[in-house]
């Protein structure tokens, strides 16, 4: 059987798809194209947005790096990863696509200036009061509660600290929210981690 392939970039989101398939125990083979080429007919017949991360397994293709994180962790890693019982698989998608929605919009453009992909100051310095009620959100869900679903990690935390880890190399102050910092160390000292992420 062939080894699912990961597409990546240097110093890409895609290391958070290889987190997730080494906690998985999934093996896969990464394939890494330089950042000029992501937009070449050769990148986009494997993903037409000309974006990393870029999945293939088993004939078939993925984009957008929590629902790889998705299919890995039902795949591979069933009733540990990835919940078995629907109320909690909801609440993996739950906390995904909150995420994605509430967090990466406003930590974004401070993650790009701070890592020189930006030059867009005041577009980085708008998301930042933006991130203060969600993320109080999640520090009231963590008051209580170890990790986000159930009594264990889950591709909801691995998902959910990828996305709210591009606060910290934003550079952005959220000592307000005490537990999510905690949290996020939990998750991150997780050994199936790279510790060179950039989330
Ligand atoms: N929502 C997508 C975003 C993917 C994305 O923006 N990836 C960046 C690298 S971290 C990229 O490929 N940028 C190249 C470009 O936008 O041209 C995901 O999470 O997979």
């Amino acid at each position: 059987m062939s080894k699912m392939k990961i597409y990546s970039a240097p110093g890409s989101r895609a290391s958070r798809v290889m987190w997730c398939a080494r906690e998985a125990n999934a093996p896969f083979e990464l394939v890494e194209f330089p950042w000029d080429q992501l937009k070449s007919p050769d990148f986009l017949a494997i993903n037409p947005n000309g974006k990393v991360p870029a999945f293939a397994d088993a004939g078939m293709k993925l984009f957008e790096s929590l629902a790889i994180n998705i299919y890995i962790a039902k795949k591979h890693s069933l009733g540990k990863l990835y919940p078995t019982d629907p109320v909690e698989e909801a609440q993996v998608l739950q906390w995904s696509f909150w995420a994605v929605g509430e967090i990466e919009p406003n930590s974004m453009p401070a993650l790009l200036f701070a890592i020189g992909f930006s030059t867009d100051e005041a577009a980085a310095k708008a998301g930042i009061p933006k991130l203060k009620a969600p993320l109080t959100v999640l520090n009231d869900h963590l008051k209580n509660h170890q990790w986000l679903v159930g009594d264990k990690f889950t591709v909801a935390d691995l998902n959910v600290s990828s996305v709210v880890g591009t606060i910290r190399v934003g550079k952005i102050d959220m000592s307000y929210a005490p537990h999510v910092e905690a949290w996020l160390e939990r998750c991150f000292a997780r050994a199936a981690r790279n510790p060179e992420s950039v989330e």
